[in-house]
């Protein structure tokens, strides 16, 4: 067959764009190269529905031993009792979650999206928020962390079945004990969506979610640096709480559940070739490279809140203890759409963001995001923030000059130079 050119001279472009650019979207990552050759692998060939062992399909044996690698290691990497690594997103792995616990109606508690939250945790405009009863919390007007007692006092009175924590576009910790008590106190299960964060909670960095929170979901391609996915896991396994029975009449319990829930519940065949680069991107993560990694992120992450700081940019709760930061522009008389629009014009990618309590709409919004898993994977340290959050700024203040943006571009190219990536490629 014919090579097709097309395709391949626009991937190499992308490579080009990664390459000569600064990555500050803060759910974007640079995957190891392991990790791609295994996504562009056989494996993609090979249906596998059903798990390890117990499949619908032959020729399974191979695939088996990389999908239970992966768990295995998963589990390693939190200390956990289960997880399952099908979810082919962690908006699906969020979806078989709540299907394996809620009844359609059923009412749930989350961050709200214009807060930082996430669309899968009730948002309108998506299953979660279509199926079920979505109510939400928001974060103070003060100091933008969350209203712990607004969520306390919401969970008295609607008594939600799930109470939703974690965020998008949140750079504080999480209290998860406090959750767990008010969620005890009206009935609710609490369910952390750890994708942003995972990865710095993986090397207790942040606060674990385990010990309190029934279910964990993630995505394993943000600070956990590996292939685009999702993941469920839970800490301890326990009995299920509808006493729903097998075949044989024996009570299931909560991994069945979900398990069922990801297959048939939401999904068809497991993606193979994204579960080994998972296995892959997880065997990387029980590393000590990976622990020095995730320790120059959060170090790298408050150098650049600082140097933001002291150039009169506003940050939501005033810092951050993970590895982005959510920014109020209103005082810099700048969009977010505006901002997204020229730091891109000198090769500065990051993405506009709703603030709390925001003014504007989610299209133009007075707030941008910046997080540093991606740069830090390029090999900046804390002294290389001054020189991103300089070029930020530059372009900021100089939004309509275009030769002021030009030569920006010019100094982040030659500045990226320096930071090799994928030398293998070319
Ligand atoms: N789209 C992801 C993010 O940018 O945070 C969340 O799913």
């Amino acid at each position: 067959m014919q090579r097709d050119t097309l395709v391949f001279d626009l991937i190499k472009q992308e490579l080009e764009r990664q390459r000569r650019g600064i990555e500050l979207i803060a759910s974007e990552n640079f995957t190891s190269l392991q990790v791609m050759q295994a996504m562009g692998g056989v494996m993609t060939n090979k249906y596998a529905e059903g798990y390890p062992g117990r499949r619908y399909y032959g020729g399974c044996e191979i695939v088996d031993q990389t999908e239970q690698l992966a768990i295995d290691r998963l589990k390693q990497i939190f200390n956990i009792e289960y997880a399952n690594v099908q979810p082919h997103s962690g908006a699906q792995a969020n979806a078989a979650l709540m299907l394996s616990i809620l009844q359609p109606g059923d009412a749930i508690l989350g961050l709200d999206l214009s807060m930082g939250g996430h669309l899968t945790h009730g948002s309108p405009v998506n299953f979660s928020g279509k199926l079920y009863r979505p109510h939400f919390y928001t974060v103070t007007k003060e100091k933008g962390l969350i209203d712990y007692e607004m969520l306390e006092s919401k969970a008295r009175e609607i008594k939600p079945k799930l109470i939703i924590c974690g965020a998008s576009a949140y750079s504080r910790d999480i209290d998860y004990k406090r959750i767990r008590k008010v969620a005890d106190e009206v009935g609710a299960f609490v369910m952390a969506d750890i994708a942003h964060p995972a990865g710095l909670i993986a090397k207790g960095l942040l606060s674990s979610p385990f010990e309190h929170c029934q279910f964990v979901t993630s995505t394993t391609h943000k600070t956990l640096r590996g292939p685009r996915g999702g993941v469920i896991m839970m800490g301890k396994d326990f009995e299920n709480p509808f006493g729903l029975k097998d075949v044989k009449g024996n009570i299931r319990m909560m991994s069945n559940l979900i398990d069922m829930a990801v297959f048939p519940g939401t999904q068809g065949g497991p993606l193979e070739h994204v579960i080994a680069a998972k296995a892959i991107a997880f065997g990387e993560i029980l590393t000590d490279e990976y622990t020095v990694y995730a320790k120059q992120v959060q170090s790298n992450a408050q150098a650049m809140a600082k140097a933001f700081v002291n150039r009169g940019y506003k940050i939501i709760s005033d810092g951050t203890d993970n590895h982005l930061m959510l920014i109020d522009l209103r005082n810099k008389n700048i969009s977010g759409k505006k901002a997204e629009q020229v730091l891109g014009h000198a090769d500065i990618t990051a993405n506009k963001n709703m603030v709390p309590y925001d003014d504007k709409s989610a299209f133009v919004t007075s707030g941008i995001r910046f997080g540093v898993p991606a740069i830090t994977t390029r090999g900046m340290k804390e002294d290389h923030m001054e020189f991103v959050v300089n070029a930020v700024d530059t372009v900021l203040m100089n939004a309509d000059d275009a030769n002021t943006l030009s030569k920006v571009k010019s100094q982040v190219n030659e500045f990226m130079s320096q930071f090799i990536l994928y030398p293998e490629l070319g």
